[in-house]
């Protein structure tokens, strides 16, 4: 028994954490910075990251966390591609007795004890910003009516609902605006393109606004304005959420209106929950992470100080 019987304390104190991550996918700008961002932090700070990335499909996800759960991690995160379906996986982690952490985010499960705690955005007020934003700008606009097409995120994914729901909030009831179409580009830069040339092919010039769920998918639609001979930012007013670099490129050449942001840099924080949880002291429940709105006018002041 030598080794074993001989270690000190201090050496089982240090035997470093291990977390099993779930990872969305690579699906956009956001996602790489978070996923660079968890990297960093586990590195950082000496913990054993086993990552997975998903692909974007909920059964990839469920394969993994069984994966972490047979592997007997200390701690499962996960960021969960969809909102439903997550209470069979769950409740296999409970049952193994590995706590389970959401980053980024939500789910919808029937036992709240599935998880012990959410860090991430409230993406219901990043919606409402943006319908905000378009509200006191549209007051300058001498339209009667105001036509917007409106690119969903990732179907059935938090954020697609929830900034759908925050927009339709402030703008809905108003008879100026009117959300003309509105269909998934699933968060990326090719699938916004994609879904931006039929709205365009089916609505032409009537659009004045475009709504889109992520910087990515609002970027590929400013290509397929460019190419429809429109342009954006002008001709069509162009909103998205996340505040990546890429966003503020665009916003510096005039292609687009305002970006709302959401912080992917959620690493240092969740290894800092992590140790906690695993130490057993309480943690929130819920950590929301603090966001502000960039529009254009902004932009060049501020691009310096992005850090994604
Ligand atoms: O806005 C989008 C990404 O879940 C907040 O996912 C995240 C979203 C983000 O693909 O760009």
């Amino acid at each position: 028994c030598l080794a074993a019987c001989f270690a000190t304390p201090a050496a089982y104190a240090a035997k470093p954490l291990v977390i099993g991550f779930s990872q969305v996918g690579a699906e956009s700008e956001w996602r790489t910075a978070n996923t660079v961002s968890i990297k960093d932090a586990a590195r950082k700070d000496g913990i054993t990251l086993k990552f997975a990335d998903a692909q974007q499909k909920q059964e990839n996800q469920v394969k993994a966390i069984r994966s972490f759960i047979a592997q007997r991690v200390d701690l499962i995160a996960f960021s969960p591609v969809v909102e439903s379906g997550w209470d069979t996986v769950l409740r296999e982690a409970k049952a193994a007795k590995i706590p389970v952490v959401l980053t980024d985010r939500a789910v919808n499960v029937s036992d709240p004890s599935l998880y012990v705690t959410f860090i991430g955005s409230d993406f219901v007020e990043e919606g409402r910003r943006a319908g905000r934003w378009l509200l006191e700008r549209s007051a300058k606009l001498p339209n009667p009516v105001i036509n917007i097409v409106e690119l969903q995120g990732t179907v059935g994914s938090a954020p697609a609902l929830d900034r759908k729901k925050g927009f339709e909030e402030v703008i809905g009831g108003n008879a100026k605006f009117k959300v003309i179409r509105s269909q998934t580009g699933d968060f990326t830069r090719a699938k916004g393109k994609e879904v931006m040339e039929a709205f365009l092919k089916a609505e032409g010039k009537k659009i004045n606004v475009l709504y889109a769920h992520n910087d990515d998918m609002a970027i590929g639609a400013i290509q397929a304005i460019e190419e429809a001979g429109l342009k954006p930012g002008k001709d069509i007013l162009v909103i998205s959420i996340d505040g990546v670099k890429g966003a503020f490129e665009a916003m510096l050449a005039g292609k687009l209106n305002v970006t709302v942001e959401c912080s992917p840099l959620l690493g240092p924080q969740l290894m800092q929950l992590a140790r906690d949880i695993v130490a057993g002291k309480p943690v929130p429940r819920r950590i929301t992470t603090v966001e502000g709105v960039f529009p254009a006018e902004v932009a060049a002041k501020e691009f310096p100080n992005r850090k994604y």
